[in-house]
This record gives structure tokens, sequence and C-alpha cells, in this order.
């Protein structure tokens, strides 16, 4: 934790080789173990897990197994006083998920996709987290009327009753994207994705994990969707990063392409005392232009640029800020923003 009360997390997937679905690799691969050394490096406390990332090729492993892996990884994070943020079930890579999983028409698929959600507890269970993030990359459409979209939203609160069921203790928060790899999801947004909670058997077990870029896509402002979360105390982690606009995934550095857009995140993160709540995660990726010695400096500048917009938003003047609010004086509010931004 650093001076302003803040936990940082990312994934081992956000220090990656930089292929694109049009090019190969342009960085060696690095060891899970060597991107473990990074995350004291770069000042980050905790670790995001995807199930695989954790225990590599679980599917061909005993539930026993699976656990004992954990187990020892569990060691390996105490020993470098690292802790597991979440752990989130990679359902979109098994050649029964290419058309969904919690949601495929396929009841095999249905059932390996609930299965490996159970290991995915398991693991998070042997790891001493509680928190489990879905993502639900396939569950969605290319056509429309392949699927039923409201048996599809009945599905997907089936198999996280299933979840809920299997262990008291875990917590689910479901990070919302409107597209890709899918064309259309089913749970495009915060609104969305809160309101699944609800049609569980324990929505108090249920929340939101909101990621910049995704709410970018949906055409909305992230620090609303973070703001929604947060009015119903369902905002449990985030995905801070960056986002040009309407085109693929980014996974830009935080607040590189928008810096006001960034500072209105963490304007009402912090106002909301977020640091209490939970650990600010970041969903970045360094260019593919980036050579293999600087491809961390994507994280490294995320977590700096966020530690500066807190001070920024902690040294607003209030007082001027009210002052423009109560007379109704839009453009003071932001001349007063943009300098205060600019350092003048
Ligand atoms: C992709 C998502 C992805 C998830 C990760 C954790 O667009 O942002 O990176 O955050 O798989 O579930
Ligand atoms: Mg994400």
């Amino acid at each position: 934790m650093n001076k302003y009360g803040y936990r940082f997390s990312f994934g081992p997937w956000n220090i990656h080789e930089g292929a694109d679905p049009f090019g190969p690799p342009v960085r060696p691969g690095l060891s899970f173990d060597k991107k473990l050394e990074a995350y004291q490096r770069l000042g980050f406390d905790a670790v995001q897990f995807h199930d695989d990332d954790a225990v590599p090729n679980l599917d061909d492993k005993t539930p026993e197994q699976i656990v004992q892996a954990a187990r020892a990884l569990k060691q390996r994070l105490d020993s470098l006083g690292l802790v597991a943020e979440i752990v989130a079930p990679r359902l979109w890579e098994h050649p029964l998920t290419v058309d969904g999983a919690y949601t495929s028409n396929d009841p095999k698929a249905r059932a390996y996709a609930r299965e490996r959600s159970r290991r995915t507890i398991d693991i998070a269970d042997a790891l001493g987290c509680n928190l489990i993030v879905l993502w639900l990359a396939r569950e969605g459409t290319y056509l429309r009327e392949a699927k039923d979209a409201a048996r599809a939203v009945d599905r997907l609160a089936e198999a996280m009753d299933d979840m809920l069921a299997y262990n008291p203790n875990i917590r689910i928060a479901v990070e919302p994207k409107p597209n890709e790899p899918m064309d259309i999801a089913y749970i495009p947004t915060a609104g969305h994705a809160v309101a699944l909670g609800y049609k569980t058997r324990a929505p108090e077990r249920c929340g939101l994990l909101v990621e910049s870029a995704h709410a970018v896509l949906a055409g909305l402002d992230p620090a609303d969707e973070m703001a929604f979360g947060l009015a119903y105390n369902k905002l449990w982690s985030v995905h801070l990063n960056d986002q040009n606009g309407l085109k693929y995934d980014q996974d830009r550095a935080f607040g590189a392409v928008n810096l006001r857009r960034a500072f209105d995140q963490v304007l009402v993160l912090d106002d909301h005392r977020y640091y209490e709540r939970g650990v600010v995660g970041l969903d970045v990726k360094a260019m593919r232009t980036q050579q293999a010695d600087v491809a961390e400096k994507h994280l490294a500048n995320s977590l700096q640029f966020f530690l500066w917009l807190v001070e920024r938003v902690r040294s607003l003047d209030r007082g001027a800020m009210q002052q423009c609010i109560e007379a109704r004086d839009y453009e003071e509010l932001d001349h007063l923003i943009i300098a205060h931004l600019m350092g003048k």
C-alpha cells in the first residue's frame, strides 16, 4: 500500500508477447515466475488470476491435483508478500466453448463451463481469495437469431447460482463488456451486471467489476459506470485502462488517451473512498512496438498516472468548485478543472 491508501493489481496476461490478430509475437514470453518478480519491482500488491494462470492445464488434472497446485502457489505468493485479488474462469479457449460457455446451446458446453467454474472456486479458496470475476467473453452471439437472449440471461443466473451454492464464502463480480470477441454480448454494461446479480439466489454476494475501456466501447462514461456500481455498493473491482474510441479493445495505459476522462474516474473513486473497498486493478497491454526490455512501462506508467491523478483530486479547490456549481457556471468549472490538471 502507498501513502494514498491504494493497493494495486494486474494480471500475468498484462505482461505479454505482443501478438495481434494480424501478426505473431514480437517479444519473447516470460515465465510465470519471472512475471511474479515484476510485482514488487513495479510497486504492486496483488495478482489477478485466470484459473489456468494459477494452475496451468487444469482440464487435465483431477480436482485434488488442482487444489494441491494452488496451495503451492499460495506459499509462493506469501513468500513474495503478494495476495490474489481475483480468480476468473477462462472459459473462452476450449473447443467446447466456441459458441459460448454458460449460454451455449450445447448442454455439454454448459456442463463443462459449470464444472470448470467449480475448479476456479477451489483455486480461489486455496489462494485465500473469495472474489471470482466473470468476464463473459463468449456469452453473446454473432447472429441474433442463433440463441434465445432471454433464456441466456436465465442461464447466466443459473450458472452463478451453482457457483454461489458450491461455496458459501465466494463473491462474484461480473465484468461487463459490450462486444469482442462476440459481436453483441448479453451483459454489456454495469447496469446489466448489477441486475443479473439480483436474479441469483444470493444478490448480496454478487457485484461488479468495471473496466474503463469496456465502458468506452459501450459508448458510456467509465466514471459514471463506476459511480453506478458505487451507488449500489457493488463496485468490488476495477480494470483501469484507456481506449481510443470505438475500435478494437486497446487496453492502453490508464489516462494515456483521455486525461480528463481518467481524472473523472479517479475523482469518483477517491471521493467515494474506493481505497477502503477494493484494489485498483489495471488491465493494460504494452504496445506491440515496445521492445522486450521496456515492455513493463505500461504498468508502471498507469500506476504513476493514477497516483498523480489522486494528488490532483485531493488538491482540488473544493470551495471554488462548489461556487461554480452553485452559480451554475459550468464554463468556469471547466476552466477550473483544466487549469488544475495543467498545474496552472
Ligand atoms: C478482456 C477482459 C479480460 C478480463 C480478464 C479477467 O477484454 O478485460 O482481460 O479482464 O480475462 O477476467
Ligand atoms: Mg478486464
